[in-house]
């Protein structure tokens, strides 16, 4: 099967539209990055401004200072780039003991209604690989995903590498 693990032949979704993927969308997996930060309960609510502009905000459960658990609240703000489907995500915590970055920030597949598959590498290797990412599946219901949406989200997690690398998450954060 066509499989390529070169970061910059990773195909994204195609013709995005921002004001569809908008609203409340379910983290029901992810593959970690090196330095684990969002462990699960993770929520995210995209907005888009009346200029266009695509912002974000995410609760999820953390450890910080090695014990301290907690639901963080993240904000981040995202930049566009030549590919409507990707861009940069600059984002930060509510309280300053969290994290705060600067990723790339790509919508890899969507039917905006059900599932959304998300992608970032924070660093290529030589051979044009990616050798630190992290990928969230995301849901449109709190439940999971429809079985019907199975299908294609296996096949994109396939094309983007990561296939076997994901966690199953659990729930909204109620803390
Ligand atoms: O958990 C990790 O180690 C990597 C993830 C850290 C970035 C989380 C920042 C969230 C900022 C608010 C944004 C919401 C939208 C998120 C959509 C996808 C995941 C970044």
């Amino acid at each position: 099967w066509a499989q390529d693990c070169q970061v910059d032949n990773i195909q994204v979704m195609q013709n995005f539209n921002r004001t569809k993927y908008a609203g409340t969308w379910y983290a029901v997996a992810k593959k970690d990055p090196v330095g684990l930060f969002l462990l699960d309960n993770i929520v995210a609510q995209f907005n888009i401004a009346e200029d266009g502009q695509m912002t974000a905000t995410a609760e999820g459960r953390v450890i910080i200072l090695q014990q301290w658990e907690l639901c963080a609240h993240m904000f981040a703000t995202f930049e566009d780039t030549y590919d409507p489907a990707k861009f940069k995500m600059k984002y930060w915590g509510a309280a300053a003991n969290l994290q705060t970055g600067y990723d790339d920030h790509w919508v890899i597949s969507t039917d905006y209604d059900n599932y959304a598959v998300h992608y970032a590498c924070r660093e290529k290797g030589y051979d044009g690989t990616c050798i630190d990412s992290y990928s969230f599946v995301f849901s449109r219901h709190p439940t999971g995903l429809r079985p019907e949406d199975q299908y294609i989200v296996t096949q994109k997690k396939q094309e983007i590498c990561l296939l076997g690398k994901y966690r199953r998450l659990s729930d909204a954060c109620l803390l």
